[in-house]
């Protein structure tokens, strides 16, 4: 298997965008009416991020997050994150509630997205080379072989496992 998880570069939305425009939307909204205009819908894939496989470095690091129209595993090279979220300074080693993601802007499709975190332990991961490499843990599909699959038709949560160490 060729698991070659390079996250593409392309569609640099930057999550906080978004959220400026959902701020700005609810600034405007009356609530005096429940019209639903012609704006584009751009649901929120939001939740935790939990890990169950055992950590290889110390705990602490970033986590990216992102949504691919294809699944990055099997398409490196073609794959684009609509998508995605960076956690800076996650601390596993720290009791509390499991770190949150949120991701705006994916338009709703029939067909499946791809929804993939990694958990960048041992530091070498940046925003222009967000890949994961050996060190890591990364959420993985052990049936489909994969990315975790969501099928988004409106604001969702999907809650992420990191579940598999990067064997490389
Ligand atoms: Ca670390
Ligand atoms: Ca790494």
């Amino acid at each position: 298997m060729t698991l070659i998880l390079l996250l593409a570069c392309t569609g640099d939305t930057i999550t906080s965008e978004f959220d400026t425009e959902v701020e700005a939307d609810a600034l405007l909204d009356t609530g005096a009416d429940a019209d639903t205009d012609s704006e584009p819908e751009t649901p929120t894939i939001q939740g935790q991020i939990t890990y169950s496989e055992d950590l290889v470095e110390d705990g602490f690091g970033n986590i990216y997050v992102a949504v691919f129209d294809k699944d990055p595993v099997w398409n490196s090279n073609s794959a684009t994150a609509l998508g995605r979220q960076v956690l800076r300074d996650v601390d596993f080693n720290i009791d509390g509630p499991p770190p949150s993601y949120s991701v705006s802007g994916i338009p709703p499709r029939s067909s499946a997205y791809y929804l993939l975190a990694f958990f960048d332990d041992n530091g070498t991961a940046s925003d222009t080379e967000p890949a994961p490499d050996k060190g890591d843990l990364i959420s993985f599909d052990q049936t489909t072989l994969g990315s975790p699959q969501i099928v988004v038709s409106g604001s969702a949560t999907h809650d992420i496992d990191l579940n598999m160490k990067m064997p490389w």
